[in-house]
């Protein structure tokens, strides 16, 4: 079995030009593997902590030089001779020898960094791709006779950016599209890039500047209102001759946890008026906007504390529409089962570095199917060149993935992968497509 000979780290820079963690993880068998760690803006207060150096006179006070040193340092000690195969003991020294809830001793970004290093090198040193190293590592967690194969996600793309993403020009976060009407994920991704261009030429035919995208390649127009975001996007899908709702369908990312007032428990949506809005009233609008426009998916419709809200948004809407706990949930499986237990949201985003290791990424996946709940893998706004989320969510037959727009490199660079990762499944490559949606909407 080979192990860990070296574990060295290095600051190196995400999409928004601000320092991240690469690590380099070498084994007995001379074989190396990088990993690079992502990075939110829209962050939640449940996720593990991003140790950041806090100098202005480096990169503003954004270095991770502290995080790399100890990278360099304690948890190359801590690792090396470890069996680069045996990635739940590497991760659970980590997290033990961290010792703080949210990783905030050592860094989430020195221990994410170190935890995928390790899973990239061991499945270089077996010659294997990514994926199939980790769905291995996935079903052994699982519970004796069930295997889950492989299976290439159903992308979620985003058209419109807004919120925090794209300098507030809107209150919602992401207005997206999901290509329900594809048979596979590369006819899904040449649907979702018509979509993309007819979206640029509906903006500019309605003196929109389209040329101008967010932090994740999504357009980002100021529009009037949130709905007129949705309006542009069906008349755009309608434009590239796909069919809203059964070929196309939209999803939102309300993100609305950024624009609640904890003080007085509303919700203040600047650009539909200024009006602070209780938990009811969100429900409501969501309610009549889920009647109004083909949506099939909204993520954090409600802030990530208000589990109350959530509840009452489930009982309204969750038996037709697949509600998404980003912040609420922060890939933590004490706050899934928390939701479970409530019946909070039926979909859980997984965002690796909300939780800080790869083992309890697993861990929430495995929570999320064994309650019926859907789970969506997702990339983080702040991104790099590192496509491991594409190997994850296929390895763990996820379902669903979440990487952003089809513009900017960081996005492409994933999305790209999976098209080598369905080569590289061939003809057996399983697509998992509108099913993973679970809505009888559309089995039709
Ligand atoms: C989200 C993510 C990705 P951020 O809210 O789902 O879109 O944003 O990485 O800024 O938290
Ligand atoms: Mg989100």
């Amino acid at each position: 079995m080979p192990t860990l000979t070296k574990l060295w780290a290095r600051e190196v820079l995400d999409s928004r030009g601000r320092p991240t963690v690469e690590v380099e993880a070498t084994t007995s068998t001379g074989v190396s593997a990088l990993a690079i760690v992502p990075s939110g803006a829209s962050t939640g207060r449940h996720e593990a902590l991003e140790l950041r150096d806090g100098d202005p006179h480096h990169y503003g006070g954004l270095g991770v030089r502290r995080a790399v040193e100890k990278v360099r340092t304690e948890i190359a000690q801590l690792l090396v001779g470890v069996d680069v195969d045996n990635q739940r003991e590497v991760d659970e020294r980590m997290i033990r020898c961290d010792g703080t809830p949210n990783k905030s001793r050592l860094g989430a970004n020195a221990i994410l960094g170190a935890s995928l290093a390790v899973a990239h090198v061991a499945a270089a040193a077996r010659r294997e791709p990514l994926w199939a190293h980790l769905n291995r590592l996935y079903n052994h967690g699982n519970e004796p006779n069930e295997t889950i194969a492989p299976s290439v996600p159903l992308p979620m793309v985003n058209m419109i950016s807004g919120g925090l993403h794209a300098g507030r020009n809107l209150d919602f976060q992401d207005f997206l599209v999901i290509p329900v009407g594809a048979k596979s994920y590369s006819q899904a991704l040449a649907m979702i890039c018509e979509c993309y261009r007819s979206l640029g030429r509906v903006l500019a035919k309605h003196g929109e500047e389209a040329t101008l995208v967010g932090d994740e390649g999504g357009y980002g127009p100021k529009l009037k209102s949130n709905a007129r975001a949705v309006e542009l996007i069906i008349e755009a899908i309608e434009a590239a001759g796909l069919r809203p709702g059964s070929g196309m369908a939209i999803a939102l990312d309300v993100a609305s946890t950024h624009f609640y007032d904890v003080d007085t428990n509303t919700y203040r949506l600047s650009s539909d008026g200024s009006l602070a809005r209780t938990a009811d009233d969100m429900v409501a609008l969501l309610s009549e906007w889920t009647e109004k426009y083909p949506i099939v998916s909204i993520e954090d419709g409600l802030a990530e504390d208000d589990w109350n809200g959530w509840e009452k948004l489930t009982r309204q809407l969750g038996g037709r529409v697949q509600l998404i706990g980003d912040d609420l949930f922060a890939t933590n499986t004490a706050r899934l089962t928390h939701g479970i237990e409530q019946s909070a949201a039926n979909a859980v985003l997984i965002k690796i570095n909300q939780i800080g290791t790869l083992s309890e990424t697993f861990d929430a996946l495995h929570l999320a199917r064994a309650n019926g709940y859907r789970a969506i893998v997702s990339a983080r706004s702040g991104e790099t060149e590192d496509t491991t989320i594409a190997d994850l969510a296929t390895a763990t037959a996820a379902g669903q993935i979440k990487i952003g727009s089809v513009a900017r490199s960081e996005r492409l660079a994933k999305y790209n992968r999976l098209l080598r990762i369905e080569e590289e499944l061939g003809t057996g490559a399983t697509f998992a497509g509108a099913g993973a949606l679970k809505l009888k909407s559309l089995h039709a």
